[in-house]
């Protein structure tokens, strides 16, 4: 069947570049997502992300994205780090240890297209990672990678949640996976338990504009509110809590990427490193680091915070 030979060239081939799992998923509207993703825009939870209300249509139809989309193929890259912070230092997220993934993952997804057009002809394929108006984690559990878990987060059960999702959208029909039905959170609550800001409210819903993360990295050009003073457990960039508290991460195995190899100034950097830290220098050590999207300016702010209130 010329639909299986070419679905297992696909993930022969994403296995080749390093992606951790690929699943497959058809093209469709993604209904249920476009009234959980409509509530969530009308409630306010994405804060001042305005970018999340643009697209609407194209981030809930992959078709009218790729004119032409068949298929959704969903790679996950495992970012789990080897080295761990100094526990005294400001705390940043693993995701942001090594270089920006979103040049890493560009990279592969360019490659993953030319291996296509290489061994099964011209497609019109596009991908994707985290910018774009697609819904990765759906597209994700669509494709049978795992379930989404009441932290949001996309969890598989072998290897936890410590993975980046990216999508190729292509006009090529596939073999499709099964989607992930089962749920293994059960009765388990750590993550809303833990969370200090209560950002993950019931039925997997998270107000993004609660988020550790949102604050220090999405804030642009604005003070973080009063109301969280005393709540950011001196985390500077992002937050792991929810996910350092999930047992399934118990499983997370470190990633043999080189490129995700975190920066020695990441891991060694006291609050004085940091302070000091003069913005021609901030610039030249984070070039590639997804540290740079808050600029040396939030990375100061972040920091003023977390000292005052941590
Ligand atoms: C905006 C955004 C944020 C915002 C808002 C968070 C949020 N939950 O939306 C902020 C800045 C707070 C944020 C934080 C983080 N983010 Co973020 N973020 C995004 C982004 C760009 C869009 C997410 C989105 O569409 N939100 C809108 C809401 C409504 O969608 P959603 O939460 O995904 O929920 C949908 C599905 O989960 C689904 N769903 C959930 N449960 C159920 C149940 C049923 C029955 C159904 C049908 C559907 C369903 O319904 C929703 C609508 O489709 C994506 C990249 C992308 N393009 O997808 C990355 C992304 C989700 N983030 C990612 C990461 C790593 C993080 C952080 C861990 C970073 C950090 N360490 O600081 C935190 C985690 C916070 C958390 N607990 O969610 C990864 C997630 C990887 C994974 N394993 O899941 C992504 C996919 C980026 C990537 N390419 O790797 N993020
Ligand atoms: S990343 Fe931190 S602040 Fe955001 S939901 Fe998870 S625990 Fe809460
Ligand atoms: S901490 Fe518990 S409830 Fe939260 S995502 Fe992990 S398993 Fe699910």
């Amino acid at each position: 069947m010329i639909f299986s030979k070419h679905t297992d060239i696909i993930k022969d081939n994403a296995r080749k570049l390093g992606f951790d799992f690929c699943g497959i998923s058809k093209a469709q509207v993604l209904n249920e997502d476009a009234r959980r993703l409509e509530q969530w825009l009308n409630k306010g939870m994405h804060g001042n992300m305005q970018y999340m209300e643009n697209y609407f249509d194209l981030r809930i139809d992959p078709t009218k994205l790729v004119p032409g989309a068949k298929s959704v193929i969903t790679l996950l890259l495992n970012y789990f780090p080897s080295d761990k912070q100094n526990e005294e230092n400001p705390k940043i997220a693993k995701y942001a240890y090594g270089n920006d993934y979103h040049e890493v993952i560009r990279e592969k997804l360019k490659q993953l297209i030319q291996s296509i057009k290489e061994n099964i002809g011209e497609v019109n394929g596009r991908g994707f990672v985290d910018s774009a108006p697609v819904l990765e984690r759906s597209w994700a559990q669509k494709s049978g990678l795992g379930w989404i878990g009441k932290n949001g987060n996309l969890i598989n059960k072998q290897s936890g949640s410590f993975f980046f999702i990216a999508t190729l959208i292509t006009d090529l029909e596939l073999t499709y996976d099964n989607e992930y039905t089962k749920d293994y959170c059960g009765t388990c609550t750590k993550c809303i338990d833990a969370c200090p800001t209560d950002a993950i409210l019931p039925d997997h819903v998270i107000d993004g504009s609660k988020c550790i993360s949102y604050f220090t990295i999405e804030l642009k050009d604005a003070l973080i509110p009063d109301s969280m003073k005393g709540k950011f457990d001196n985390w500077m960039f992002g937050c792991d809590i929810c996910q350092d508290v999930c047992p399934w991460n118990r499983f997370s195995k470190p990633t043999n990427k080189i490129a995700f190899k975190p920066l020695p100034e990441i891991l060694q950097f006291s609050k004085n490193d940091w302070e000091e830290l003069s913005e021609e220098s901030f610039k030249k050590i984070f070039a590639h680091s997804p540290i740079k999207r808050s600029k040396w300016s939030g990375i100061k702010r972040n920091l003023q915070f977390i000292k005052n209130y941590s």
